[in-house]
């Protein structure tokens, strides 16, 4: 039997953010990634400005209002509103929307947008939308016969600053969703009917969540791997879970952090980190047995505790791995850096260490 929902990867993670023009700035000159296209008035895009940016294979929309006119332009409006800065559509590339959509309708997915195409000079998109967690949603987007800039309607943009001689990364490893108290094995349950994603093995179940983590957590993905989503869900423990917070502020569930794969993560904290980008700190106390059980890494010992990047390893090979602290004021979305040497895990070693640093900025926030 073949794939179920068979997906080509991730599309594009779509912002809807208060201020698109400095949020292509700020990914420009902190995130290194190449402003390709534009839509907005001067293209005759009257309601949103969009601006689409890249970084090898990953490709981020920032799009904010200009004036609402339509029922579009007043979704953008009012999730800003709600949520500030956050991801409206986790984008999926598949080979064949119809198909694609009907059996996520089929298999109890809401449908937003029925199957549709946009077309212009450089061919044709496919694109249909159903919802996911929250107000988050998936499209479904086929541009197999189109060899624009991103859709049809957008203009080719140049860099608004030279893009770095190196590239920060080259694509998203997966994108991680925050849900309500026990709603994550209802998410679980929906990628596997609707998209027919497995569960990956890394999760944390209820033991971690008592003893330190306050959140429970698992991994689906679609059959090639190629788009893996953690699921969130707050757990009750000695302090306010992580997840209690994030679903405090941002005003429920939605898109908890983004992991982007680099090939050298030390020399793109080095560059993110003089770009003003901040990251969560590590004490030295890891490091000093953290060779003891990770062994040899590409990026040695000193040069992580430098940097304060966090190493695991298990059964097929190790991983690399940085957070950054929530990227608005809100504490709400932020990224990793992720660079893996066979490991196709999350991270499970340092889950304690990370928690605990995570709830040390908690703390600093005064929600703890
Ligand atoms: O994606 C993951 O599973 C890892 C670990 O709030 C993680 O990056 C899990 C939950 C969380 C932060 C990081
Ligand atoms: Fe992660």
């Amino acid at each position: 039997m073949g794939d179920l929902f068979p997906v080509k990867g991730m599309d594009a993670i779509v912002f809807a953010v208060g201020n698109a023009k400095q949020a292509a700035h700020y990914y420009s000159t902190a995130f290194g990634m190449r402003l390709v296209a534009y839509s907005g008035p001067e293209t005759g895009e009257r309601e949103t400005a969009s601006y689409v940016l890249e970084s090898g294979g990953a490709r981020f929309v920032f799009s904010s209002v200009v004036k609402a006119a339509t029922e579009h332009g007043v979704f953008l409006a009012q999730h800003v509103a709600a949520h500030g800065d956050g991801v409206v559509d986790l984008a999926i590339e598949v080979p064949d929307v119809h198909a694609g959509y009907a059996y996520a309708v089929e298999h109890g997915a809401t449908g937003l947008v029925e199957p549709y195409e946009l077309k212009d000079e450089h061919g044709t998109v496919v694109l249909a939308a159903i919802a996911t967690y929250g107000e988050t949603r998936h499209t479904l987007v086929d541009r197999s016969g189109y060899d624009g800039p991103y859709l049809p309607g957008y203009a080719a943009r140049t860099p608004l600053v030279e893009p770095p001689a190196r590239r920060f990364f080259q694509a998203v490893d997966h994108c991680v969703g925050n849900v309500e108290l026990g709603k994550m094995d209802t998410w679980v349950s929906f990628y596997n009917q609707v998209m027919g994603f497995t569960n990956m093995k890394e999760f944390v179940g209820d033991d971690i969540a008592t003893e330190y983590s306050a959140l429970m957590s698992k991994v689906v993905a679609d059959g090639s791997r190629k788009v893996k989503f953690p699921l969130n869900e707050p757990a009750a423990a000695k302090k306010k879970s992580q997840i209690d917070e994030y679903l405090e502020f941002y005003g429920g569930p939605g898109v908890q952090h983004l992991a982007l794969a680099t090939n050298d993560i030390a020399a793109t904290v080095r560059a993110m980190r003089a770009a003003g980008v901040e990251f969560l700190d590590t004490p030295d106390s890891y490091y000093d047995t953290l060779g003891e059980w990770v062994g040899e890494t590409r990026v040695p010992l000193d040069e992580l505790r430098e940097l304060k990047i966090l190493a695991d390893r298990d059964e097929d090979g190790y991983l690399l791995q940085i957070f950054t602290k929530p990227v608005q004021d809100r504490p709400t979305v932020f990224f990793e850096l992720i660079e893996r040497h066979g490991s196709m895990g999350f991270g499970k070693g340092n889950f304690k260490a990370l928690f605990e640093a995570i709830e040390r900025e908690q703390e600093r926030r005064g929600n703890l």
